[in-house]
């Protein structure tokens, strides 16, 4: 049977989170869902880079990599490279994803690595007080937009599925149920997964507040088919309100499969011998 404290950090943990925010939920989620596809902590890997949803991986019993602001993404890619068979899930905020790892977040979707991204967005910079950030919506006053945003607010499941990635959903921290089966389907998929879950924070945005999410986004029913891409790309442009559900999925080859290091083997680097002859003649270059 499923024991749904298996992902508990053991002993009392001190949360950084102000009471009330999006992020509880979201950690919530993710240790169930983890629970319930029967893994085993050390079967699991969650990357983050810097911000508050990127702290979520201190709370999980499990591995945890916690790197630099917008880099995680690439941390989680070289993980799985280097050990297939963990399951490898990355944490941040919408800063951290889309403004400081935008870069990265394109190109790893064309990459196309087996991992599962959680995109906490909040829509603003939480973890440094309330800045605007690249989903703040337009007019959303903060302290370095005073005036309001007039930039256009990033477009994060348009994007996704403007490069064919092969999962893209969206997921609000109001419904811990939907967001854990989400996750739990992200997970069993295989290839990048995008999930941008809708994250309040009651500290510095009083806009997207749990009522204002609840009031604008919706459910995607059973008749609607996710391996349409042109019905994907509609959904990823509705504002007035917002889908929830698996918005795009399509199966394709991951990045870990077309590395030359497992065309003969799929056993993890780090069970194999090491060849040092050829290690030292590589290490004689940097002598
Ligand atoms: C390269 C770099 N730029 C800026 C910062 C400062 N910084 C730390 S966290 C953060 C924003 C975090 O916002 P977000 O990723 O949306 O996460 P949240 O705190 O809202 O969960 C910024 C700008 C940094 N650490 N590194
Ligand atoms: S500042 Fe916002 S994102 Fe950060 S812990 Fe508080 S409510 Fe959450």
């Amino acid at each position: 049977m499923t024991d749904l404290k298996l992902f508990d950090v053991p002993g009392p943990v001190d949360i950084m989170w102000c009471p009330g925010c999006g992020n509880f939920p979201i950690l919530e989620a993710v240790k169930k869902a983890l629970a319930e596809l029967d893994l085993k902590p050390q079967e699991v890997l969650i990357c983050s880079g810097i911000g508050q949803a990127a702290k979520l991986n201190h709370y999980v019993n499990t591995h945890f990599l916690h790197g630099l602001h917008g880099r995680s993404i690439s941390n989680a890619t070289g993980a799985k490279a280097a050990n297939p068979r963990l399951v490898v899930l990355d944490v941040g905020g919408d800063g951290d994803m889309y403004a400081e790892g935008g870069n990265h977040m394109i190109h790893t979707i064309r990459r196309n690595p087996d991992i599962t991204v959680l995109a906490h967005d909040n829509r603003v910079y939480g973890l440094t007080k309330g800045q605007a950030s690249p989903t703040s919506p337009l007019g959303f006053v903060s302290p370095t937009t005073p005036k309001g945003v007039t930039s256009v607010p990033f477009n994060p499941i348009a994007v996704a599925v403007a490069l064919d990635a092969s999962f893209v959903a969206q997921a609000s921290a109001g419904d811990i149920e939907q967001t854990k089966e989400i996750i739990k389907k992200a997970v069993s998929h295989k290839g990048f997964s995008l999930i941008n879950v809708l994250q309040p924070c009651v500290t510095f945005n009083r806009v997207n507040t749990y009522q204002w999410f609840k009031q604008h986004t919706y459910y995607l029913g059973d008749d609607y088919d996710p391996t349409d891409r042109m019905a994907a790309m509609r959904k990823a442009f509705e504002t007035e309100k917002l889908p929830l559900g698996v918005i795009y999925v399509r199966e394709k080859e991951v990045f870990e499969e077309t590395l030359p290091a497992y065309k003969a083997s799929s056993a993890p680097l780090y069970e194999r011998d090491v060849v040092w002859d050829r290690l030292n003649k590589l290490l004689e270059n940097y002598a």
